[in-house]
């Protein structure tokens, strides 16, 4: 076998789920550590991976504080072996030159960065499955290969006769490498890193059901993962990310390559440059048929549309309303369907009438509902309804005279507090209770360090809290407990930043 594939820590041993195991590099002694050493690691710690939260006595903070938890964390971030200690593989990490790109995408690539050196990759379908015709296979290889070639300056080529570059083909059990499959379910299918010889070969297992729809295993959305992996994206800790080592089914009807996954393989293979974009149009109520046009009752109009793309893009407020994510803006809100990632402009008038901007917004899961914020008032929307009984004062949730407005709010689950974000200041809020916390307000530039004084739009999303100052967002990533500094806002918009990433 041609090494160069192999090395990268991937792929065919790797069958079980505990795969950052295995990249993990052998322990090593904490001694000789130098007080120099100390201060860099603190250093870097500082740089990189920010305290959050207050803890100090009382035990309020949301983050890790002391020296060896916030290690901790750096070595779990980095599958490295959880030590807490300064040893060695740490020590070397931290001299690594950061290449300009922090940590907060969520994407990996293998180590070496393995990629096609050529913007011309060939595939070649050897064994086809009995499950689907050849012709269904085709073409949702085709497909997959097309989310790809959709967003990176590489193009795919089906042959068939010869070597291509990346040779696929369905077979159960034994099929011609060391790593033979296991039968129905367990492991699906596997792929090799780029590189020459197997690299990049991609196999599927026959002895499952592949199919184009929910039942089964879903063909698209297995190959799809498999050709990240064969151009060289590692799995994702981004739990709405293809590479996200869980298998999934989403709807594959009009499915576009997930945000992280984009990023991930255009941070290695360059951006496609993008086609002008249909101008997002607000799509208002169907027009009336032609007939002596009613007078138009001199409303506020909103003003200028906001533009999507702007890189200073400072968001109203954010929240989650069902599964879609909604972004307020000047009397505009972008929709954005978390599966097939459509987005769609609209006037916050156009959906709930009542209404011409939102400040603020959030949603609580566990009553389904969420709550809209302008100036002094609120409303209760399920989708894009309004209960009964609103609008209703910013006063009922406990707030003195002095709060005529309120930046962000955003929910916790995991607290059942909301928290509200008010100039630079912050209060939490006991939804089950329904009273505000005592202690409260607090300073946000005290809590939340890494962020700043204020939060103008703040999220929920898949256990991740984004809170955004400006156009920039700080991640809040609570399995690992850390503010990490984040995408600009008008990512969620499917912009294209060129500027923020480097390629090589
Ligand atoms: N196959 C594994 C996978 O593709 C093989 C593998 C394990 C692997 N560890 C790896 C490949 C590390 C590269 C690097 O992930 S699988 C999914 C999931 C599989 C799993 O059959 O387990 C998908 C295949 F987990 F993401 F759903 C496809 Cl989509
Ligand atoms: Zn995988």
């Amino acid at each position: 076998m041609m090494a160069g594939a192999m090395d990268h820590c991937v792929v065919f041993t790797l069958i079980t789920a505990v795969v950052f195991s295995l990249c993990q590099t052998a322990p090593s002694s904490s001694q000789d550590v130098t007080v120099e050493d100390q201060e860099k690691a603190k250093h870097y710690l500082s740089q990189f991976f920010p305290v959050v939260g207050s803890s100090g006595s009382k035990g309020r903070g949301i983050g890790p504080t002391n020296f060896t938890e916030r290690l901790q964390s750096m070595q779990e971030f980095f599958g490295l072996e959880v030590t807490g200690k300064l040893d060695s593989n740490t020590l070397e990490l931290m001299s690594k030159p950061r290449c300009g790109v922090s940590d907060v995408s969520r994407y990996q690539h293998f180590s070496g960065r393995p990629k096609w050196e050529k913007s011309k990759v060939t595939y070649r379908i050897t064994q086809y499955t009995r499950s689907l015709s050849q012709k269904e296979v085709d073409a949702t290889i085709s497909q997959a290969f097309k989310l790809y070639s959709d967003v990176i300056p590489l193009d795919f080529q089906q042959i068939n006769s010869g070597t291509a570059d990346i040779m696929i083909l369905f077979k159960g059990g034994y099929h011609g490498d060391s790593s033979p499959f296991d039968g129905p379910s367990g492991v699906l299918a596997h792929a090799m890193s780029p590189g020459q010889g197997i690299g990049g070969d991609t196999h599927f297992d026959d002895d499952e059901k592949w199919t184009l729809t929910q039942r089964g295993i879903n063909l698209l959305l297995v190959a799809a993962h498999e050709f990240g992996h064969a151009l060289g994206l590692d799995h994702s800790r981004d739990p709405t990310a293809l590479m996200y080592p869980n298998y999934k089914y989403v709807d594959t009807r009009g499915y576009k390559l997930p945000r992280d996954d984009r990023l991930g393989v255009q941070a290695l293979y360059g951006v496609r440059t993008p086609k002008p974009k249909p101008e997002p149009t607000p799509n208002l109520k169907p027009e009336p048929t032609p007939g002596p046009k009613p007078k138009p009752t001199p409303e506020p109009k909103p003003g200028p549309k906001p533009e999507q793309c702007d890189p200073d893009l400072v968001f109203d407020a954010a929240t989650s309303i069902m599964d879609a994510l909604y972004f307020f803006k000047d009397g505009y809100y972008w929709k954005r369907n978390s599966y097939s990632e459509d987005i769609s402009l609209n006037t916050v008038k156009s959906t709930w009438p009542p209404i011409s901007s939102v400040d603020a917004a959030y949603e609580y899961r566990r009553k389904n509902v969420a709550f809209l914020f302008s100036g002094g008032q609120y409303w209760g929307v399920r989708g894009e309804t309004i209960l009964p009984s609103y609008p209703k004062p910013i006063s009922k949730f406990g707030f003195p005279s002095s709060v005529t407005k309120i930046d962000s709010a955003i929910h916790v689950p995991w607290s059942g507090r909301t928290l509200f974000f008010v100039k630079n200041k912050y209060w939490s809020f006991n939804e089950r209770r329904g009273r505000m916390d005592r202690g409260y307000p607090r300073y946000i530039a005290k809590d939340f360090r890494g962020i700043g004084s204020k939060v103008d739009a703040a999220f929920e999303f898949y256990g991740f809290l984004y809170l955004s100052e400006g156009a920039k967002q700080s991640v809040y990533n609570y399995r690992f407990r850390r503010l990490e500094p984040g995408y600009l806002n008008n990512e969620w918009l499917d912009c294209y930043n060129q500027a923020n990433y480097q390629y090589s």
